[in-house]
Order: structure tokens, then sequence, then C-alpha cells
């Protein structure tokens, strides 16, 4: 299957929140690739990722960093596919410091950040599934059936309240 979704993150310590991106991924059927690039330790790589990326099929790239968090900005320089930024949430700072890093793009190369953590790194998931679905009918379907079944779960936890 081609791989439409390429997911890749600055440590394999990111895993731990990036694997809720791949949840989703995994949970809606959407082929993707999932890679450790390091901003500042494989630089090379990075640009290599980048940029082979669109010709190698892949669709919307998903960069989960923490700390100083070039990855999802640096990708973006290098690739006009959409990019969504993961900010990690780091011990030091509580992840404001990956959330800043990623979200304060200068004019002319975006990047799409979502909250920090887990939540992030779920909607990111989501959101790289949306935009594939702009063109696919039976993952459009999917989504829809998942809202409806998150909206049921809303109602019924009404009961949890007695
Ligand atoms: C960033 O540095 C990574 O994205 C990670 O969140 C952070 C810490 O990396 P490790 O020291 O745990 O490898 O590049």
């Amino acid at each position: 299957m081609n791989e439409k979704v390429g997911v890749i993150m600055g440590s394999s310590s990111d895993w731990e929140t990036m694997k809720h991106t791949c949840d989703i991924l995994d949970e809606l059927q959407v082929p993707y690739e999932k890679k450790v690039v390091s901003a500042h330790r494989t630089p090379d790589l990075m640009f290599e990722y980048a940029s082979s990326a669109r010709t190698r099929g892949i669709q919307v790239i998903i960069a989960g960093a923490g700390g100083a968090a070039h990855l999802p900005g640096m990708v973006a320089s290098k690739t006009t596919l959409p990019v969504i930024g993961v900010p990690i949430q780091s011990k030091a700072l509580n992840g404001i410091d990956s959330l800043l890093s990623i979200v304060q793009m200068p004019s002319g190369v975006p990047v799409a950040t979502v909250a920090i953590g887990k939540a992030g790194a779920t909607n990111a998931g989501l959101l790289a599934a949306q935009m594939l679905a702009m063109t696919d009918q039976t993952l459009a379907l999917n989504l829809d059936q998942r809202r409806q079944e998150t909206k049921a779960k809303v109602l019924e936890s009404n009961g949890d309240l007695l």
C-alpha cells in the first residue's frame, strides 16, 4: 500500500506522544510511514526526507518535536506539502517551548500547529485524514461515522453524572 502520510518525530522519546497520531491513522486505515528525523541531529536526513516526500507519494507530513522544536518548520521550508506540527510536552517547560517554536512561523512558510501533547497528536492524525478525505469519499464517510460515535459517547456520559 502506498503511504500517504509521513509521520516524523525528532527523537524516539517523542513516540509515546506520536503513537496517538498513528493510532488514529490505523483506525481510519490511512497508509502512513513513521520515522525519527531530527532537525538538529540529522539535518541532512531531514532535508532529504522533506524534499523527496512529494515524489514518494506522501500527501501530508505530520512532524512532532519538543523543546527547540525546529523540525516542522524546517521540513515545511523544503516542501509545499501541508505540514502539521505537533508540540511535544517537554519536561523543562511543559511544552510551551515546543508550541512557541512550532507555531510562530514567519509569513510564507505555513505549519498547521495543533495542541501540546496527546490531544494534539490525536488531532494531527484526524486533520491529516480530513485533508485526504477531500478526495476520498470512503475516508470521509469513516470520519463522519467517527464523529457520530464521539457524539454518542458524550450523550451517554450524562449517565456518569448520577
Ligand atoms: C527534540 O528534542 C525531540 O523532538 C525531543 O522532543 C527532544 C528531546 O530529545 P531526546 O533528548 O529525548 O532524544 O529534538
